[in-house]
């Protein structure tokens, strides 16, 4: 009951026509752009630790110019398009309800602006900083303006979703916010809190820095800022591949969500505990002291558990799905899912992906083990199978059902389709275990080999395998990525198809958000409460950060900018 559309939407604003169609579609489509131009300096990345040097044949400075590109355009860009297109649209479409559509092109247009100021920053080969923009390397200020362009942009296209829940209480007094817009609706909250920290570093200490207004940046303290947001960014990538996890997979499963409480729950403890973590990723960095370390590290722990309740209640949702299809036994629901459905089998193998993309941050989160292997190829193995498969694949899987519906297209070559996520699951584990172990056996990251061969000569003597398997899997990427967009690509242009692809449904509910006697369920209406939440995860964010921040910034140390390209 509460997964369909409301009847009672303020009058004007209801959908008719299309042109929330138009502007999803176009921060998919430029999204997807962005993907298909860091897609392309992939491969040359794993080949790399292969010892395979193809960058000196790339219209590219260095091989630091294509790995800033990359990790840019595909970890910022790229995710902030789509993420901004799905949670807009989904609610929308759940809510039967119209963003406001100046405010959505105003977002769109933004972050166009900002990723073409990066873009040509990057470019000119001004800004060779990678994606962590760590002073004292210095980039361009149109870098930085770009990129404080992009995250405000998110910022207005939250505001605008807040705008149609808010539009959807006052319409419906006491009731349950529909699951998607709730599930969106917190997301956007945890981001607007989380994106502060590097909106202000780079506002308030990187852009003024490369003006040359101030003479020197503080590197630790920007560390500090950038990963209070680098954090929980990973979960701005992540909840709305869950979106599509709990709301659409179990549909398309052919079964039901089996609890929407429990989904809500997760997404409320997300929004507590993705925050206060970030010194997980500065276990290394001097001068944050180690008792700061633990509480994160401890923080972390908790941070795991809705992604482990997650697996169980998405797992039990597709067995539902396969007993609904006439599975039978312990196992014989598996074969019997929709695995000819690419879209289903994307976000599936993005899954199975994440078992062990979760388990490597298990690892790397508690701090003895993270410092075997803090800088080494073991990151870049960890976030390729998160980032870069559980969220890209699951989105990529949302770019088969929804391209289709909202450009009026239908589908080209949906065995291609099915063919390239089998491909990018295959191609990204095979790269993903050659870098885990090069990572244990002292591969550092974001290394030019054959730069520093020789002072690593008996690291890469034990690595020759592993390597290999790094670079044999981004060939397979290759092949993947190239079938994706060939079928993207081809699906905008065709003709117009005759009847309009559909809309994927959203899942029911086994157990949903009423009682039996149609009142909504008690501890629903707790998590309603998003201003208390929101203000418990403040207090816990500020207890977290609070003092460290302050030490740091009365501490503060300009250092002088440099560039090393
Ligand atoms: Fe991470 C570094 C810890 C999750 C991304 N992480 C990174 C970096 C990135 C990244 C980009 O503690 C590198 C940044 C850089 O450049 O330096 N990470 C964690 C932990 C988690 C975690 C504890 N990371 C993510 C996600 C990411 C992401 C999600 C992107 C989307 N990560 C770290 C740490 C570092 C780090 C340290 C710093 C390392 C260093 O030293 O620099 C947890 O959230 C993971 C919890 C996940 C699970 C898995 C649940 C499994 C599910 C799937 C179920 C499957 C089903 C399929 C249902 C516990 C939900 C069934 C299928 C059938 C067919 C039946
Ligand atoms: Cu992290």
């Amino acid at each position: 009951m509460a997964m369909t559309g409301s009847a009672n939407v303020p009058a004007g604003r209801a959908l008719q026509g299309a042109p929330e169609k138009r502007v999803t579609l176009a921060f998919l489509g430029v999204g997807l752009a962005a993907m298909l131009l860091g897609f392309l300096l992939g491969p040359p990345q794993a080949l790399n630790y292969a010892g395979i040097d193809i960058y000196d044949y790339l219209p590219l400075s260095s091989y630091y110019q294509g790995l800033t590109l990359h990790g840019v355009l595909m970890a910022l860009v790229f995710t902030s398009y789509f993420i901004c297109g799905l949670l807009l649209y989904l609610p929308a479409r759940e809510l039967g309800m119209r963003p406001r559509m100046p405010g959505a092109w105003l977002a769109f247009w933004m972050m166009t602006v900002g990723t073409l100021m990066a873009g040509a920053a990057m470019v000119a080969d001004t800004s060779n900083v990678l994606y962590t923009l760590y002073p004292p390397m210095q980039g361009h200020p149109a870098f930085y303006l770009g990129l404080a362009l992009v995250v405000v942009a998110t910022l207005v296209t939250a505001a605008l979703t807040f705008d149609m829940y808010l539009g959807w209480r006052r319409a419906n007094p006491g009731q349950p916010t529909p699951l998607v817009t709730y599930m969106a609706v917190v997301t956007w909250i945890m981001w607007a809190i989380a994106s502060v920290g590097l909106a202000v570093g780079v506002l308030f200490i990187l852009l003024p820095w490369s003006l040359g207004w101030v003479e020197g940046a503080d590197p630790q303290l920007f560390r500090t800022l950038f990963w209070y947001t680098g954090h929980p960014i990973v979960y701005f990538w992540l909840l709305p591949a869950y979106i599509a996890w709990y709301a659409i997979v179990p549909k398309q499963a052919g079964g039901k969500l089996v609890s929407d409480p429990m989904v809500r729950l997760v997404f409320l403890m997300f929004l507590l505990f993705s925050i206060p973590v970030g010194f997980h990723h500065q276990y290394a960095d001097p001068g944050i002291p180690v008792a700061w370390k633990l509480v994160h590290n401890i923080m972390t722990a908790f941070v795991a558990i809705p992604s482990l309740i997650t697996a169980f209640t998405v797992a039990a949702s597709l067995e539902n799905g396969g007993r609904a299809r006439g599975g039978r036994g312990v196992f014989g629901w598996i074969p019997v899912l929709p695995w000819k459905n690419a879209a289903f089998t994307a976000s599936v193998l993005a899954m199975v992906t994440f078992i062990f993309g979760g388990a490597g941050g298990m690892v790397l989160a508690s701090f003895n083990l993270n410092l075997v292997v803090h800088n080494t190829a073991f990151i870049p193995g960890h976030f390729h199978i998160t980032v870069g498969t559980a969220v890209t694949m699951t989105f990529m899987g949302l770019a088969f059902a929804l391209i289709p519906h909202l450009s009026g297209r239908t589908l080209l070559a949906p065995k291609a389709a099915l063919a390239s996520v089998w491909l990018w699951f295959v191609g990204m584990m095979t790269f993903a275990v050659g870098m885990h172990w090069q990572g244990v056996l002292g591969v550092p990251r974001r290394s030019k080999i054959s730069d520093i061969a020789g002072e690593y000569a008996d690291v890469y003597a034990n690595a020759a395998f592993p390597a290999a398997l790094s670079g044999l899997g981004g060939v397979i990427l290759f092949v993947a990525g190239a079938l994706f967009f060939w079928v993207i690509v081809g699906t905008l242009l065709r003709r117009r198809a005759a009847e309009l692809p559909p809309m994927p449904e959203f899942t029911e509910t086994l157990s949903g958000p009423y009682q039996a006697d149609g009142t909504p369920k008690r501890h629903v209406m707790i998590m309603e409460r998003l201003g208390l939440w929101t203000l418990l995860t403040v207090v816990l964010v500020a207890i977290a950060y609070a003092p460290m921040l302050i030490e740091q910034v009365r501490g503060y140390v300009g250092v002088p900018g440099v560039q090393l390209w």
